[in-house]
């Protein structure tokens, strides 16, 4: 568009405006540039055909992660059959509106087909799947994916720094398990073979956020890949808050540590679950609180070069995974309403990001 061309439009949009008209509010994504900072979200296929769903989203992130579409039960339903149909979509959306794309997931213990779990494969057998799974999916996607979450909640819930068993680990697992964690070693260096320019991460939640048994397990596993040159780019901090409650300051010297180690964090699926009553709503106190909440945790992301990414799981309240998770007693966990208004944690999270790094 020709200079006058955009000084015309902008003046006829300034006179329908009123002479009260205020400037529009910069989006998280334009306050985010500033710092460089990445801001992303979760994404649903199906809604991207929703106008106003696709409008918040190319406005406000500059980064999308698939919520579902990369997952086995989606992209690879039969065991010959790969099906690109759903991601592919996500992913043309993100390269019209310049978005960069996170993966997510290679390997997890859920959302895993029939076939798959119930096969009954012998771990030779089963490594090469995994090994072609994890090849071709990457593969489909080399030089678009940025980066993936190549491994997806591999630590035990119960068990603080002991590993889940998984089909992956042990039932019957891959192949040799050094210190239980040889299998996940196995998956970083095929992603890696598969697109050497990806950024791999490690991506984890259940408390894993702040400093604690389960963290240390983490972080002394990506010590041992980064001293043996295993292809370890970086760690997923999910941040699914409940309660209210974030050990802000515990967050921030477990980002330190892993910073100290040479890779990045990515915070990959804030959210801030409140109660709310049966309309969905929750009160005007708590949805200040949550605000603050995402303020923190964003400005200890903004003060450490090393946090390169800030990722909300959903942007609209209108899909979250936590209505039918808590029965619908909990909710109202993302940046904006069921109707696409900013909530008070947008504006929050938006000043974080327009001050910037420290
Ligand atoms: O948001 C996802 C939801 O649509 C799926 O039904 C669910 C299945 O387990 O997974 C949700 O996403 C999870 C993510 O992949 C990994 N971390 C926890 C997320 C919330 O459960």
């Amino acid at each position: 568009m020709k200079w006058w061309a955009v000084a015309l439009t902008l003046a006829t949009w300034a006179f329908c405006q009123g002479p009260d008209a205020v400037a529009p509010e910069p989006s998280l994504r334009e306050a985010a540039a500033s710092s460089s900072m990445l801001i992303g979200t979760a994404v649903r296929t199906a809604q991207l055909s929703e106008s106003a769903y696709a409008s918040t989203l190319a406005r406000q992130f500059n980064m999308l992660e698939p919520e579902d579409a990369l997952k086995w039960e989606v992209v690879h339903p039969e065991r010959q059959t790969f099906d690109f149909y759903q991601a592919d979509q996500i992913v043309e959306f993100a390269g019209r509106h310049g978005m960069k794309i996170r993966g997510h997931t290679l390997v997890w213990h859920r959302q895993n087909p029939k076939w798959l779990t119930e096969g009954k494969f012998a771990s030779t057998e089963l490594a090469e799947i995994l090994e072609k799974h994890i090849k071709t999916v990457v593969g489909h996607y080399r030089g678009k994916i940025f980066a993936w979450d190549v491994v997806n909640e591999a630590s035990d819930e119960v068990h603080p720094g002991e590993l889940r068993s998984t089909i992956w680990r042990d039932q019957p697992g891959i192949g040799p398990t050094t210190n239980g964690y040889g299998y996940m070693e196995r998956c970083f260096r095929w992603a890696h073979e598969a697109d050497p320019q990806a950024l791999l991460f490690y991506n984890e939640g259940a408390d894993t956020e702040a400093v604690n048994a389960k963290s240390d397990a983490i972080y002394a596993m990506v010590r041992d890949f980064r001293q043996r040159g295993v292809p370890i780019d970086g760690v997923g901090l999910q941040m699914h808050v409940s309660n209210l409650h974030a050990d802000v300051k515990s967050v921030a010297a477990n980002i330190r540590r892993f910073t100290a180690l040479g890779v990045q964090i990515h915070i990959t699926e804030m959210d801030v679950s409140l109660p709310v009553d049966a309309n969905g709503n929750a009160t005007a106190a708590d949805l200040q609180a949550e605000a603050d909440v995402y303020r923190k945790i964003a400005v200890v992301c903004l003060a450490n070069p090393g946090c390169t990414a800030i990722q909300t799981w959903g942007f609209t309240d209108k899909y979250s995974w936590i209505g039918s998770h808590s029965k619908h007693t909990q909710g109202a966990a993302l940046l904006f309403d069921r109707n696409y208004r900013a909530k008070p944690a947008t504006e929050a999270l938006r000043n974080a990001l327009a001050a910037g790094r420290p």
